[in-house]
């Protein structure tokens, strides 16, 4: 008899600590109720067949010994996860895999995390590998860094395969650990509200890559392996000694790349300018070391029952990536300070920001108060009117095996 087992993984939105995963930071993201499956089938013949119920992704087969360049598009966070557990040994077999999601695209909800986790548990109950969930998402990060090439850190896998309900998970990049944090939100008369922007992604794919190099970099030239290492010293320690160590003007900045991280205009939709680069390795470094000491201040909140006192953390969270970082554009700005002026507790960028979703920390009952403001903001201005819905922290990734 032919056994089919089922994975299913959530998406994520992140609380707080962005682009401080690839930097061996902290962060504190939560999964979603909206999930997708894997129905996974053995096959025995050495190939792998994918195909979706949503339209325009189409059904594509490959071998299971595939390589990075056999499958583009959606269908390679497939592909990918198959090359990553051959590429450490796991045997796993040729299968037909079915997806159903409802974990939204585009809207930086990680749909492409809550992929690759579906389809690693599935597998993993399949062939019997018993993996841990910290080794699956890790998978999952080296499917997309290896055969999709996008270089993100492992905050989403780790959200989606460590998600719990009624808690936030609390990443700590440089151990690969989780801890499941309480977040009672209705217990403290909250909602989570989110809004899609639908805006565009731009330049996502090179403007990433180029923050990972800069941050890279000023660890390099503080003669540390990552931030998280001068993470102890004070934020203003620190940028001193990068002054020191920056001011040796014989050595170029510049990531040897054609995406060189830009420091002006301020705003990420802006086109790309000669790189002021002290400048702004100054201001990558300090939202990175700021970002994560926010992470913590929340869980101490959250520790202590204090949820409804967060709420100026995510703010500020949201102006160090929007005026540190530069990462936001102008829809994502447009929707927290709407929501802001109408009554939300904290609100910002979620994810990993040139469009995407905000999160709003609102009381409960005032999530449409709230959208409404940011709908009629962005009518005004012209934007796509944005999508919005609440959440709730939800349970990690699973697989099912048929009942006998
Ligand atoms: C994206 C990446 F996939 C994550 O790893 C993380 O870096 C995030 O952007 C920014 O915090 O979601």
């Amino acid at each position: 008899m032919t056994t089919t087992v089922t994975g299913s993984a959530p998406g994520r939105v992140n609380l707080i600590g962005e682009h401080t995963d690839y930097n061996g930071g902290f962060a504190l993201p939560l999964a979603i109720p909206q999930r997708t499956t894997a129905s996974v089938t053995a096959r025995d013949n050495g190939t792998v067949s994918v195909s979706s119920s949503a339209s325009g992704m189409e059904p594509t087969e490959f071998g299971v010994d595939t390589v990075p360049g056999d499958v583009t598009g959606w269908a390679a966070y497939v592909a990918g996860v198959f090359w990553a557990l051959r590429q450490v040994g796991h045997d796993v077999p040729g299968a037909d895999v079915r997806i159903d999601s409802d974990v939204p695209t585009g809207a930086g909800l990680s749909s492409s995390a809550a992929l690759e986790c579906s389809v690693l548990v599935a597998l993993d109950s399949l062939a019997g590998l018993k993996l841990e969930p910290s080794t699956m998402a890790l998978l999952g990060q080296q499917a997309e860094n290896g055969y999709v090439g996008a270089p993100t850190g492992a905050m989403d896998q780790m959200a989606s395969m460590h998600g719990r309900d009624g808690h936030v998970v609390l990443f700590d990049a440089a151990s690969v650990t989780a801890e499941q944090v309480p977040c009672d939100l209705s217990g403290a008369g909250l909602e989570l509200l989110i809004v899609d922007t639908r805006a565009p992604h731009r330049h996502a794919d090179g403007e990433y890559g180029a923050r990972r190099r800069t941050c890279e970099e000023a660890a390099h030239r503080l003669g540390v392996s990552s931030l998280r290492d001068v993470q102890d010293d004070p934020v203003d320690d620190v940028l001193s000694r990068l002054d020191r160590v920056l001011s040796t003007p014989s050595i170029s900045l510049s990531p040897p790349s054609a995406h060189a991280d830009s420091s002006a205009p301020a705003r990420a939709d802006a086109d790309e300018a000669p790189a002021d680069d002290v400048a702004v390795m100054r201001r990558r470094v300090r939202h990175v070391l700021t970002e994560n000491q926010r992470v913590l201040d929340t869980v101490g909140l959250l520790r202590a029952g204090r949820v409804r006192d967060i709420g100026p953390l995510l703010t500020a969270s949201h102006v160090s990536l929007r005026d540190d970082y530069q990462v936001t554009v102008a829809e994502l700005d447009v929707a927290v300070d709407a929501a802001l002026e109408a009554g939300a507790l904290g609100a910002r960028m979620t994810g990993g920001g040139f469009g995407g979703s905000i999160i709003a920390l609102v009381d409960t009952d005032q999530d449409h108060v709230v959208g409404d403001a940011v709908r009629e903001a962005f009518a005004r201005r012209g934007f796509t009117e944005p999508h919005t819905f609440t959440v709730v922290p939800s349970a990690g990734a699973s697989a099912r095996r048929p009942s006998r």
